[in-house]
């Protein structure tokens, strides 16, 4: 069966336009995964570790064949692939994909947690999201309403 999932983009090291490019293509290219829409680019201010460039932030939407924990291996291949080493936690990155949503699954292992335990209280996932989202919505989720309550969350 062919699931609809989320992933984020990001980058803040060389040409971050042009990685995020090569990974939406990279996505395209694997057997069972077709990239479906592709948000705006988004320069945003670091966070988490504020001493490292802006970076540049997308989501695409994919339409897959593959169970999510493939997914998750497709993405952390590119990331490999396109030369991404892990420093500092946080800091600088050629690459970054995260498995945002698949369908309306959910996961708790090690290895993968669905959706991303993380995406609701951040402005660089949920407005490239938002790009992608049908009247404000993705599944049963309300991006729309996510980004409009952040200032509350982060005061
Ligand atoms: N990714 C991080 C840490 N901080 N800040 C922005 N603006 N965009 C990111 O993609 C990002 C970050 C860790 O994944
Ligand atoms: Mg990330
Ligand atoms: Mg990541």
């Amino acid at each position: 069966m062919r699931e609809k999932a989320y992933i984020a983009l990001g980058s803040n090291m060389g040409d971050a336009a042009v990685n995020l490019n090569g990974a939406v293509a990279a996505l395209n290219l694997v057997p069972g995964v077709t990239v479906t829409k592709v948000s705006g680019f988004y320069l945003t201010k670091p966070w988490g570790y504020a001493d490292q460039p802006d970076f540049t932030n997308a989501c695409c939407e994919v339409e897959t064949s593959l169970s999510p924990e493939a997914l998750l291996g497709v993405c952390l291949g590119i990331e490999a692939g396109m030369g991404r080493v892990r420093v500092i936690k946080n800091g600088p990155r050629v690459i970054d994909l995260d498995l945002l949503l698949y369908g309306e699954e959910q996961r708790c292992t090690e290895e993968l947690t669905l959706p991303h335990p993380r995406m609701w209280e951040r402005e660089f996932v949920l407005r490239p999201l938002l790009d992608l989202a049908d009247n404000g919505r993705i599944g049963t989720h309300d991006v729309a309403a996510a980004l409009a309550d952040l200032p509350a969350k982060n005061c």
